[in-house]
């Protein structure tokens, strides 16, 4: 690792379909980072077990997700891409950061929140707790920046302020993490009800574009999209239904949300709909293609996952070993 460069750290659940909301706020940001910075990207399957998963379906998904991170664009010959559960500092860490966490701060946590009423038979302690285990993932690594969609922001800070409170008790340990929330595609919402967030764990399935979704689900989906009063297509608060279909096109097309306007004046909905079904799938059926090529070849993504494990082990172990120091825990006699 280049020791000049900043950290960038970032990962996903690998719970249920991957979706548009996850590639535009987050993972497609991803490849741009890995030359002017030491990346590393996570398959966080610790975090997808604080709500209950089928196991054989936790170990597919997971090894899709890593195909899917490469297919992408993250470039394991640059970035280093693991598994969580393959580092065993990140749940050790969790421990000694449990310590310096206040029940009140986890307590008030949105994402905790929404999860306990939707899963009200199951509201575990990892529930709770999956913040601070998000900011292990993010200390470990000494990470200077954290690329990730708007939803994220408050456990970023609830890392930044462990880091602090860490740094504060025991002395200078740990880098203060930085969000980095992409103005554009950091919140995209939900097809069906443009004031909430498209989201994985949604029942309504013409609310999601899944990146696995075939063409013609793909537009179907956009077609009956819910719209905003008038016909036109043009950007603003008083039209979150177009201007969330708007992001969209403008993130896929590459075209700007002005030039969007402009080429879609006078040509009412149904147009337009196509349109931005016929950019999603550009960009989503090249990467459905590598990531199917990427899933076949498991000797390939076992050879990524074993260096990428030992990369991250090497710099965790030695943030956890002087936390250890730092917390006073007498070193392993070896
Ligand atoms: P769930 O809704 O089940 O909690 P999720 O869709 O939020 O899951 P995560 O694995 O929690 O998925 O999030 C992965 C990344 O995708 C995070 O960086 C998150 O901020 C980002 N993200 C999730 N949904 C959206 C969205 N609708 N728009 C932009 N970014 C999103
Ligand atoms: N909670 C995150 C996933 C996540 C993460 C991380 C993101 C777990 N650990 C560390 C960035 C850095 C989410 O997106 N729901």
């Amino acid at each position: 690792m280049d020791a000049i460069k900043k950290t960038v750290f970032s990962g996903v659940q690998p719970t249920g379909k991957i979706t548009l909301g996850n590639y535009l706020g987050a993972i497609r940001n991803w490849g741009p980072l890995q030359d002017q910075y030491n990346c590393l990207y996570c398959v966080v399957d610790m975090h997808s077990i604080t709500v209950s998963q089928v196991a054989a379906e936790l170990r597919k998904n997971t090894m899709d997700l890593v195909a899917l991170y490469i297919a992408c664009g993250v470039d394991p010959t640059k970035s280093g891409l693991f598994i969580q559960s393959h580092v065993p500092q990140h749940a050790e860490l969790c421990w000694v950061l449990d310590t310096i966490s206040y029940i009140g701060e986890l307590n008030r946590m949105t994402q905790f929140k929404e999860k306990s009423r939707k899963h009200a038979d199951n509201i575990n302690m990892g529930l709770m707790n999956y913040p601070v285990l998000m900011a292990a993932d993010i200390l470990l690594y000494q990470t200077d920046l954290v690329p990730v969609g708007k939803d994220q922001i408050q456990h970023l800070e609830l890392a930044r302020n462990l880091a602090e409170r860490f740094n504060n008790r025991y002395s200078e340990t740990f880098v203060v993490p930085e969000g980095l929330v992409f103005k554009q595609g950091s919140s995209i919402k939900s097809l069906q009800d443009p004031l909430s967030k498209m989201s994985k764990s949604d029942p309504n399935e013409n609310a999601v574009i899944s990146l696995m979704d075939d063409p013609d689900t793909i537009a179907r989906k956009f077609k009956r999209a819910v719209t905003d009063s008038d016909t036109v297509v043009r950007f603003g608060e008083d039209k979150p239904a177009i201007s969330n279909l708007l992001t969209i096109y403008s993130l896929t097309s590459g075209e700007t949300i002005e030039q969007a306007e402009q080429r879609f004046a006078g040509q009412g909905y149904g147009v337009f709909k196509q349109a931005v079904a016929d950019a999603v799938i550009a960009v989503v059926k090249p990467i459905q293609d590598e990531q199917r090529r990427l899933i076949a070849d498991k000797a390939y993504l076992e050879s990524v996952l074993k260096a990428g494990a030992e990369q991250a082990e090497r710099i965790a172990a030695k943030t956890l070993a002087k936390v250890y120091r730092k917390v006073g825990f007498v070193p392993k006699i070896r």
